[in-house]
């Protein structure tokens, strides 16, 4: 299989962990952001990464990725057997990657667009070392006037969501029943950016959106994110030659 993707995207994250659970083997194809989607638009029929490529079949997008793996290799299964409890682990998917991607997402560019060095890192990997450089050197200001987008009120929501979530996962067990399901995954996909996972390479492991990635409070969500990804086989920080466009994730 082949996982068409953004290396720093959530759900591209959320398609990696997914796998890693099903601990099927997979190479990843690297799209370069506006020229990349228009061929993986001709491809797929839409412009958006995750695809992951499983010999003829393409499927698109996080949601469909789980069904598609749950339905390939159903040990282990990534919805409960229970309908109600099946119901439930799909509201929580629904919520994850909704609400909660675009909560982190935004506080994610407005720490972007206030350092330098994230905004470097997070750079495709095939940007030129210049400009990167000169992407790095650029005031906050002028990347986008982003700051100005997430309202105080917006962060405001988003610490709260953080805040019930750590709640819920202050025990260190999955979010629902007994074993880790695409709920805990799509959620921890998607703390991604809030705090960079050690998976997301030197540069960027540990950092993240000041006042999230380095407040005590939410310690106790990222450590169980991190519980996470050592159960799933994705623990480890991914060892990928700049130059090498297909690597395993
Ligand atoms: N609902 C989709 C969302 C995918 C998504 O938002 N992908 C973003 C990257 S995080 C993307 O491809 N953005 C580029 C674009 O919209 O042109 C999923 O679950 O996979």
């Amino acid at each position: 299989m082949k996982l068409f993707q953004f290396r720093h995207s959530p759900f591209c994250e959320k398609a990696r962990l997914l796998l890693s659970a099903k601990a099927l083997p997979y190479a990843v194809q690297e799209v370069t952001p506006g020229v990349g989607q228009v061929d993986l638009f001709r491809r797929s029929g839409q412009r958006q990464v995750p695809v992951l490529q499983d010999g003829d079949v393409l499927v698109a997008g996080s949601v469909a990725i789980a069904r598609h793996l749950d339905s390939k290799a159903p040990e282990p299964p990534l919805l409960p057997g229970d309908p109600q409890e099946r119901a439930r682990a799909l509201i929580w998917e629904s919520w994850a990657d909704t609400t909660l991607a675009h909560g982190a997402r935004m506080a994610l560019l407005q720490a972007v667009s206030q350092d330098n060095h994230l905004r470097k890192a997070l750079l495709p990997q095939a940007t030129p070392a210049p400009l990167r450089d000169v992407m790095g050197a650029l005031p906050g200001d002028m990347v986008a006037g982003i700051s100005q987008i997430f309202t105080h009120t917006g962060l405001q929501q988003l610490k709260q969501a953080l805040e019930r979530l750590t709640a819920l996962v202050a025990n260190g067990q999955p979010l629902l029943g007994e074993q880790y399901c695409t709920t805990d995954i799509a959620v921890a996909a998607q703390l991604y950016g809030l705090k960079f996972p050690a998976a997301a390479g030197a540069e960027l492991g540990g950092r993240g959106v000041p006042g999230i990635a380095d407040h005590p409070l939410f310690e106790p969500l990222f450590a169980w994110r991190d519980q996470l990804y050592g159960a799933v086989g994705r623990g480890e920080p991914a060892r990928t030659p700049p130059s090498d466009p297909s690597n395993h994730g």
